[in-house]
């Protein structure tokens, strides 16, 4: 597997920010998380490949929301955010070494964060930053490779993308919040409830066999452990002053 990753921008201190006050963020702290974040989906069994940071992106760590890969082809998004459409050509260039690209275009808006892919079957989530065109777009990019599109309601009061409400821990099973999501939109799934102290719990990342969650919310990972997950937590705290989370800072894909 690889994991395709984007070194920190000292810029990440005006990241675009909707549910948060703004806070300090410590860079070199940040960076060092980031660090230990790559090594975690090493020990996973992934190689890390870095893109360098760009001193004009505040979000460019954020590498999730830039593109979705699937086996057969790599999505292009054009992100919500007007400041972060120019993260997406350096990591085009590095998926177009490994996939066939392809591009959400004007008018559509997708944020990777919005895409959960499970199985064959790929919620769109429409967030703030997400829109009904480009699930249209999503739609004829990926039906004829055997994808189903789900359009999915999400609470933008609080939750800023899709998998801030839900991720899938295996290919049956769910780890959500309902009070940002309505489980009944995930029809056939089984769901496990976060802690109800840990609304942003819903955010883990599946690599290799194992579960990456933030160390911040130990409670969920009890439950998780409790269902017989293996759980890694990773200590993302100054990412998550920028609305960062797990998933949010990584491209995981076959190689
Ligand atoms: C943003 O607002 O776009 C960034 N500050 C945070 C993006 C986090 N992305 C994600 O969870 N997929």
């Amino acid at each position: 597997m690889i994991a395709l990753t984007r070194e920190v921008s000292p810029a990440i201190v005006r990241c675009e920010l909707t549910h948060l006050p703004r806070q300090p963020i410590d860079v070199s702290l940040t960076r060092a998380q980031h660090l230990a974040y790559e090594r975690t989906l090493e020990v996973a069994g992934c190689t890390v490949v870095r893109l360098p940071a760009d001193d004009s992106l505040p979000d460019s760590v954020f590498i999730e929301d830039v593109a979705v890969v699937f086996d057969e082809v790599a999505i292009v998004t054009r992100p919500g955010a007007a400041s972060r459409r120019l993260e997406t050509p350096a990591v085009a260039d590095s998926l177009r070494q490994h996939r066939p690209l392809c591009a959400i275009h004007d008018p559509g808006t997708l944020d990777g964060g919005d895409t959960l892919v499970v199985g064959r079957r790929v919620f769109v989530g429409l967030s703030g930053r997400t829109n009904r065109e480009a699930v249209a777009q999503m739609r004829r990019i990926l039906n004829p490779h055997g994808y189903s599109i789900e359009e999915v309601e999400v609470d933008v009061r609080g939750c800023l993308h899709l998998k801030s409400a839900v991720t899938a821990i295996d290919d049956e099973t769910l780890l959500i919040n309902r009070r940002w999501a309505d489980a009944k939109q995930f029809a056939g799934l089984a769901v496990i409830d976060v802690a109800q102290s840990e609304p942003h719990a819903a955010n883990v990342l599946r690599v290799g066999g194992s579960i990456v969650c933030a160390a911040a919310y130990p409670m969920t990972q009890q439950k998780l452990e409790a269902h017989g997950v293996r759980v890694t937590p990773v200590d993302v705290s100054e990412l998550a002053k920028a609305e960062g989370a797990v998933t949010c800072c990584s491209l995981i894909f076959k190689e």
